[in-house]
Formats: structure tokens, C-alpha cells, sequence
């Protein structure tokens, strides 16, 4: 009898840990999950984190992780989930956060002993009992010190892909080193989140994969490697505890003996390195030709893209390595004002209504007659403007008090759209197509927006764990790399995985329109970002 191969892809986020396993036809043939606050109570986390009284250090315990990893293991094995069919595991890992092992963690990890649970022989192993996570925003001094050192925020993005912020694992482990020296003393290796769930499956260190890697202020996204620089200016003996880096498709090693032991895994079931959310849900989304962009419409914004000649800017996104292509890179370039940007303009204007919300757009011809509009409800991030507000201009660049509800409806979506297409194209994203997901990519209106400013066809995806089913493809495609003893494309990997729905052609006469917009919508962004 043939036993059909399972890919497990694993997703250890902010709040939960989330499975999903397909079969080799890519199907989706079971999903599990741990939800970190309502059944791991003991952890007393909010939101799976623990945030100081002035908001600004934000940790988690790494235990909580290991708990969490038990618990999910134990369910799927209460679910008598096919444990031995699983040929293959990987994983992502919320972006940024560490682990401090202890130098004596490697040998009890390789000893792991079949009567104790996970969470109860990793007790003693943390040097640092709280992990700094990605939404920790204590480190601007650290990050003013690596600008200083390595010769200002467009150098330090030059290097590593992006400016120093303050979430970024390097300035936290900055951080670390200052304030709480002996425990780095005490520190044999530092892991993210990712490599971290790694190494508890194949019992050892498991390295740190060159994606995730990308988001430390470490790493130099040309070669690759660690950026030497980066790490003296930001603590000594860094290298030998960071470890070395790994391709995104290689593997870190053999499921440990205690898993097969205790859940009856195969002993020749491979782990493929883990990588970050973001890389993920890349993966998960199947970007994987330079041009292929994805632009999920939720609270935030964000445009995934995959590029082969990245421009790192100091204020615009990030640039990480591809976790699909050795020789690849993706941009993500995060915007605050989302969907409750949105919303609040259809409360405001429409009463509330997405149906209104479409008749207005409808009502409008592309270009808005020349408005054009900016909606900082929350402070943004792309490009970074701190002050919140409305901007309202004119054909002619003349501010506006007010917009008529028609004009404000479109000028809300439109805007969106010319200010990716203005900073995607700074980074050196081209598009080809948009695949558009989230809560907002079920109104063709707003689509119809999104083809015509970039002049490209859209495509539609519902896909609500990207991160997680993002892991599972790539535990396939780094299981064939190994088959084969090559690395294989990441599109051949995947070939026969369903096809995303095409949802919209772009009409060239709009698109004409919003190309002679840009340098308007530029001359006035300048504007606003002065006053
Ligand atoms: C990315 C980032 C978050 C985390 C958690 O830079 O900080 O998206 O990866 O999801």
C-alpha cells in the first residue's frame, strides 16, 4: 500500500501556534491549533505578551513556546493525527524575537529524555527568561548608536536591507548586553523565534535561515552572511553565538528521537530550517518571480513583493532575502492606515455602508477629477508621518477644507494605491500581477482601483493562515531540494497547487491617468510630509 506523504508546516506567532499539513497534491488535510492566553492561562500573558507599564518593552516567555508545542503535539495526538506519514516539517516564526540559550542548552537538547515533556526539561536553559518580541519599541538608543556607527540610517539599510528599528533582533540583543550583562555572558546561543522551534525538533541548534535573518540589523542582504560590522557595533562574541546562517530550503537535521518516540514521527522524517511569518506567507502565497506582488488589505496594509534588484531605502519597507530563492529577495512595506482608514471614511460619508461605498466609486471616473487625498488617521509609517489628519487638495494643488462624499470615498482608495505604487517603485518593485487578499480584497471596487493605478491584472486569494500553510509548502519544497540533490524552483516545487482566481484586468486608459498622476502625488506628499 502507498502511504501518501504529509507536509507539516508549523506557525509560531505572537498569540497562537498553529499547525497545517498537506498531501503531496497540496491539499490542506488538517489544521491544529494552541491560542497562547486561553489554554496556557499559567503564562499570564495578554495577547501571548507581557508589556511594561509604559508600553514600550514587550516580551514573551520562551517557555510559554515550549508549552505550546507540547500542547499542540499532545492534541494532534488525541485527534490520532498520522504522525508517521509526515516526511517532511518546517515553520515560521513571528519576525525579530529571541532566544537566549544558555551554553549548556546544545548537550540537553541532544539528550532529551522520553519520560519528561518538552516544557519540563527546558526549564533551566534560558539565559533570559523573557524574550524581547517584535512589538518591543525600547531600543531607539541602541538603534541611534548602529546608525552612528555603521554611518547613518540609509548605511545601515544599504547593509542590512533595512534602517535600524527598534524591533529589530539586533538592537534588542544590543539591549540585552547593556542592561543585563552577566546573563549574556551566560549565553552559549541566541535563536529567533523560528530557528528556536527548529531546535527543539531536532534537538540541537538549529540555524538561523538567511529570511528571517534579514529582519536583525545583522546581515548583509547582498552576500548573505553576517554583516561583520554590524555585529562589533552591536555586542562582542556575537558571531559564535548567533550561529551560522542556512539557505531558507535546506534542512536543519532529523526529527529528534524523542518525537518519534513519543508520537511515532518517522525517524527519517527531515526538518527544514524555519523562517519568518513574513517569508511565509510569501511562500504561503506563492510569490516567487521577480514582479510577483501580494497586497493584503487588513488593519494594516501590507505589499509583499519578490524582486531581484532591491534599492534598500532608510524610510520605505524592508528588503529580506527570499525564503523560496537563494538568489532572491522580498520587499515588505508595512502602511498603518488600512482598513479602519477606510472605514472610518465610509462611517464618516456613506453612513457606514459598503454598498454605498461602491456606488460612490462608481459615481467617480478614475483620477478623481484631479483630487487627490491623504488620510493619516493613525501616525504612518510609509512614508513616516507622524502628525495624524486629512489632506485634501484640488486639481490645481489647492488645499481643500472638505471633499464632496463621492470625491472623499475614491480619494481614500486612490490614495492607497498611488502611495504603494510611488514606494513600491523606490524599493525597485515592478509589478507584474497583484495577488490582493484580506478583509478589503472582497470589494471589486477598491480592486478595480488596485489593477488600474498599477496597470496590472489582480488576483484573489483567500487565505487566512498564510504564515502556517507558507511553512507546509516549504517543508515540501526543501524535502525535494534534498530528494533531488539540487535545489529545485520553488514554482516547479509547487506546480499542480491550486491556481488563485483572476479577478481583474486593468482598463490602460485609467492606468494612463494615474501615471500622469504621479509626480503630483508625489510634489504634494512632499507637502504634507513638511507641515
Ligand atoms: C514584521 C513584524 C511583524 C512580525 C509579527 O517586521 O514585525 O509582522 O513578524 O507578525
Amino acid at each position: 500500500m502507498n502511504v501518501i506523504p504529509l507536509f507539516l508546516g508549523l506557525d509560531s506567532s505572537t498569540q497562537s501556534l498553529k499547525a497545517s499539513v498537506i498531501d503531496d497534491q497540496f491539499k490542506v488535510v488538517a489544521e491544529f491549533a494552541v491560542n497562547f492566553d486561553a489554554d496556557l492561562p499559567a503564562f499570564k500573558t495578554q495577547g501571548g505578551v507581557h508589556k511594561s507599564a509604559d508600553g514600550l518593552t514587550v516580551t514573551s516567555p520562551p517557555q510559554l513556546w515550549v508549552a505550546a508545542l507540547d500542547l499542540l503535539f499532545e492534541r494532534m495526538k488525541a485527534a490520532r493525527f498520522p504522525f508517521a506519514q509526515v516526511v517532511a516539517v518546517s515553520g515560521s516564526g513571528q519576525q525579530h524575537g529571541s532566544v537566549f540559550f544558555k551554553k549548556n542548552a546544545r548537550t540537553a537538547l541532544q539528550h532529551l529524555k522520553p519520560g519528561l515533556t518538552l516544557f519540563e526539561q527546558t526549564r533551566d536553559l534560558f539565559s533570559v527568561d523573557a524574550s524581547p518580541i517584535w512589538m518591543d519599541s525600547s531600543t531607539t538608543s541602541q538603534c541611534r548608536a548602529l546608525e552612528t556607527a555603521l554611518g547613518g540610517p540609509q548605511a545601515v539599510a544599504d547593509l542590512t536591507g533595512s534602517r535600524a528599528f527598534e524591533r529589530f533582533t539586533g538592537n534588542q540583543i544590543a539591549k540585552i548586553v547593556q542592561t543585563r550583562r552577566p546573563a549574556y555572558e551566560e549565553t552559549g546561543r541566541i535563536a529567533l523565534v523560528s530557528s528556536f522551534i527548529a531546535s527543539l525538533l531536532i534537538g540541537d541548534h538549529a540555524p538561523i535561515d538567511v529570511s528571517d535573518g534579514s529582519g536583525m540589523n545583522l546581515m548583509d542582504i547582498r552576500n548573505k552572511s553576517w554583516a561583520r560590522r554590524a555585529l562589533e557595533s552591536t555586542a562582542p562574541g556575537l558571531e559564535s553565538r548567533l550561529g551560522p546562517l542556512a539557505a531558507s530550503h535546506s534542512v536543519a537535521g532529523r526529527i529528534h528521537a524523542w518525537f518519534t518516540g513519543r508520537y511515532g514521527f518517522s525517524p527519517d522524517c527531515q526538518v527544514i530550517v524555519f523562517s519568518g511569518d513574513n517569508p511565509c506567507s510569501l511562500a504561503g502565497l506563492r510569490l516567487q518571480k521577480a514582479g510577483d506582488v501580494a497586497i493584503s488589505l487588513g488593519t494594516s496594509d501590507t505589499l509583499f513583493a519578490t524582486l531581484s534588484d532591491p534599492k534598500p531605502s532608510a524610510s520605505e519597507g524592508h528588503i529580506f532575502a527570499s525564503p523560496v530563492d537563494p538568489a532572491g529577495y522580498m520587499a515588505m512595506i508595512v502602511y498603518k492606515n488600512g482598513s479602519l482608514t477606510r472605514e472610518d471614511v465610509r462611517n464618516r460619508v456613506v453612513g457606514g455602508s459598503w454598498e454605498k461605498f461602491a456606488a460612490a466609486l462608481a459615481q467617480t471616473q478614475p483620477g478623481n477629477g484631479g483630487h487627490i487625498g491623504f488620510f493619516i488617521k493613525e501616525p504612518e509609517i510609509t512614508p513616516p508621518i507622524l502628525k495624524t489628519g486629512i489632506h485634501r487638495f484640488d486639481a490645481h494643488d489647492k488645499p481643500l477644507a472638505r471633499f464632496s462624499p463621492e470625491v472623499e470615498v475614491r480619494a481614500v482608495v486612490e490614495g492607497q494605491f498611488l502611495s504603494m505604487r510611488l514606494h513600491s517603485a523606490h524599493v525597485g518593485i515592478q509589478p507584474a500581477m497583484i495577488l490582493a487578499t484580506g478583509g478589503a480584497s472582497v470589494e471589486p471596487g477598491i480592486l478595480r482601483i488596485m489593477s488600474d493605478v498599477f496597470g496590472v491584472p489582480v488576483f484573489t486569494a483567500d487565505k487566512p493562515n498564510s504564515a502556517a500553510l507558507g511553512a507546509a509548502y516549504r517543508a515540501l519544497h526543501g524535502w525535494l531540494c534534498q530528494k533531488q540533490g539540487k535545489f529545485v524552483p520553488f514554482a516547479e516545487a509547487l506546480t499542480g497547487a491550486p491556481p488563485f482566481l483572476r479577478t481583474m484586468e486593468p482598463d490602460l486608459r485609467a492606468h494612463a491617468v494615474y501615471s500622469e498622476m504621479m509626480n503630483r502625488y508625489e510634489m504634494l506628499e512632499k507637502k504634507v510630509i513638511e507641515t
